[in-house]
C-alpha cells in the first residue's frame, strides 16, 4: 500500500506493515455572566444540491437566518461557546449517521487501537472483553460523507464572522458514548491538546472548535457539559495528570482552578445543532444513561496564518479537498511511520 494514502487497510486485516508504532494552584474565580440560549432556528433554507465523487449527494444549505447566526457568533464571543439550532436538517443527519455508524463498526472490526497516517481508530476493551470505539480521528481521509461534511459551507457562515475564511483543519473526530456507558471526559481545556505551542498564534481568537450533533445530547445522554465565561481566564491550572477520555469530572478539579461547580450548564443539543467553543472554554462530559447513542462529530478550525498545522479546510472561502499525502497535525511520527499499524 502507498504510505499514507486513503484508505486504511481493511478493518479485521492485518495492517501491511508489522513495524511497531514510533511514537494546584488557587486561580481567582472568573465572573459568571449567563446569555439565554435562543432556539430554534426554524429558518434554515435548503438551497443547492451538491453530487459527491462517490455518488452520493447531500443537501447543503446556507445558513440562512443571519441575524440567528450572528446572535450565537455574538454569544460565542460572549460567554466563549454557542449552540446554532438546526444548521444540518434530519435527512441529512440520517446520512451522515450512516457513515459514522460505518466508521465505528470498522473500529469494531479492528478490534484494537489502530492508526494509519493521522486517521486512528481509538478501540478500548469493554468489561466484557468486546471491543468498544469511544473516537476516532481523523475519518475524513476514509470516509467520503464525512468529508463532505467538514467542508461544507455552512461551517463558513460561522466561522468566517470570527476567524475569516482561510482556514485550516486540526481537528477530525468522532466520539461515542453508547447508552448505559461511561465516555467520560474529564475538566479540560483544550488549548492543553493544541501542540506544540510554537505551531499556534493567538490561540483564543484563531481557533474554534465545533461539535454537530448526531443524537439528542442531553444531561441523561452525557451532553458535554461547560463552564461559561471560562475562556477569559486564559489557561488555568486544571489538573493534567490523566488523559482527558475516562476519566470522570470532579468538582474539586474546579474549585482548584477558582472555577464554581454551580456554574456549570449542560450544552443540550437535538440532532443537526453545532456548538462552538472557544479553546479556553473548561468544558468535559459524563456517562450516557440515556437509551440511545450519543454520537458527536468534532471539527476543529484555525486561522490559516496563525496555525503551522493541519490540513486545509478553507482558502479564500472555498473549500480545499485533502490532497493525495497527508500533513503534519497531531501525529509526530506522520513521516517516519506513515503505514498503516496496530498500536
Ligand atoms: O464528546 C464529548 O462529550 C466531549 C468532547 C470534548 O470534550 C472535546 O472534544 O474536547
Amino acid at each position: 500500500m502507498p504510505p499514507t494514502t486513503r484508505p486504511a487497510s481493511p478493518p479485521g486485516k492485518p495492517p501491511n506493515s508489522t513495524r511497531p508504532p514510533t511514537r494546584s494552584t488557587s486561580t481567582p474565580p472568573i465572573r459568571i455572566r449567563r446569555t439565554p440560549t435562543p432556539r430554534p432556528n426554524d429558518g434554515t433554507r435548503r438551497t443547492r444540491l451538491t453530487t459527491l465523487a462517490g455518488g452520493e449527494s447531500l443537501v447543503r444549505a446556507r445558513c440562512a437566518r443571519p441575524e440567528a447566526v450572528m446572535n450565537q457568533v455574538a454569544a460565542y464571543r460572549d460567554r466563549g461557546y454557542a449552540i446554532v439550532r438546526g444548521v444540518f436538517s434530519k435527512d441529512e443527519i440520517k446520512r451522515i449517521g450512516e457513515a459514522i455508524d460505518a466508521v465505528h463498526a470498522e473500529g469494531v472490526a479492528h478490534g484494537r487501537p489502530f492508526r494509519h497516517g493521522n486517521l486512528f481508530y481509538n478501540v478500548r476493551a469493554g468489561e466484557d472483553g468486546t471491543p468498544i470505539v469511544p473516537m476516532v480521528q481523523w475519518p475524513s481521509y476514509h470516509n467520503r460523507v464525512l468529508d463532505s461534511v467538514r467542508l461544507d459551507p455552512r461551517w463558513l457562515d460561522l466561522l468566517a464572522p470570527l476567524i475569516g475564511t482561510d482556514l485550516k483543519q486540526i481537528i477530525n473526530q468522532l466520539h461515542w458514548k453508547a447508552p448505559g456507558s461511561k465516555g467520560d471526559f474529564a475538566w479540560h481545556q483544550d488549548s492543553r491538546f493544541r501542540k506544540p505551542d510554537a505551531a499556534y498564534r493567538n490561540l483564543g481568537e484563531s481557533y474554534i472548535q465545533t461539535g454537530l450533533a448526531i443524537d439528542q445530547h442531553t444531561r441523561a445522554s452525557g451532553a458535554m457539559r461547560m463552564i461559561p465565561n471560562s475562556h477569559r481566564a486564559g489557561p488555568l491550572a486544571l489538573d493534567t495528570s490523566t488523559e482527558v477520555l475516562g476519566t470522570e469530572m470532579s468538582d474539586d478539579w474546579l474549585r482548584d482552578a477558582g472555577i464554581d461547580p454551580a456554574d456549570v450548564i449542560d450544552l443540550e443539543m437535538e440532532p443537526g445543532d453545532i456548538a462552538m467553543w472557544n479553546p479556553y472554554l473548561v468544558h468535559g462530559s459524563g456517562r450516557n444513561s440515556a437509551d440511545h447513542q450519543r454520537r458527536l462529530y468534532i471539527n476543529g478550525y484555525v486561522r490559516a496564518q496563525d496555525c503551522d498545522r493541519g490540513e486545509w479546510a478553507f482558502r479564500d472561502g472555498k473549500p480545499v479537498p485533502l490532497g493525495p499525502e497527508p500533513v503534519l497535525v497531531h501525529y509526530e511520527a506522520l513521516h517516519e511511520n506513515p503505514e498503516p499499524h496496530y498500536v
